[in-house]
């Protein structure tokens, strides 16, 4: 069993997991009408991924006997400018959902849920990837200046990503 605190964080951020993957979509969707066929995968990948860690967290509370209670989704933004404002967009979007995790760390402690905290350190390792991965693109579309051979070359590779299907245990 889970205490309420604990379970209404987790459900809090089931629905953030959710919102991400409707965010990546929309990022995905402008990709795709502007040509960046590879920005569109990624993007659409990463919805996918989001999907899954919404599961994971929904498996979870259900495990340890607690509620689902699934909350509205937010429509996610649709005003796009170019790839280097999207993945800003996303460095700051993983920034605010690793707070997010944190705060569900520091209340499982608090609640003496050593179980959750335990389970939550998959995310917290998780995030660090994703910033880590926003952070690069950024790094390269800076690099890259107007120059739209290297973007293309960039979009090449991000066309490459398969979508695996994430699991925790
Ligand atoms: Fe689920 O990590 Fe991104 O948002």
């Amino acid at each position: 069993m889970i205490s309420e605190k604990v379970q209404n964080v987790l459900n809090s951020q089931i629905n953030k997991e959710f919102y991400s993957a409707y965010l990546y979509l929309a990022m995905s969707a402008f990709f795709d009408e502007i040509g960046l066929y590879g920005f569109a995968n990624w993007t659409k990948v990463q919805a996918r991924e989001e999907i899954d860690h919404g599961m994971i967290l929904f498996d979870y509370i259900i495990e340890r006997d607690g509620k689902v209670n699934l909350d509205k989704i937010d429509s996610p933004e649709r005003n796009f400018e170019n790839p280097l404002q999207v993945f800003e967009k996303i460095l700051e979007h993983e920034k605010f959902v690793t707070e997010s995790i944190n705060c569900v760390a520091s209340m499982s402690e608090d609640e003496c849920d050593l179980a959750t905290r335990h389970f939550i350190n998959w995310y917290i390792t998780e995030q660090v990837e994703e910033e880590a991965n926003a952070r690069d693109v950024i790094t390269k579309l800076k690099m890259f200046g107007d120059e739209k051979a290297s973007l293309y070359h960039l979009d090449q590779d991000l066309s490459k990503r398969e979508y695996k299907a994430h699991s925790y245990k």
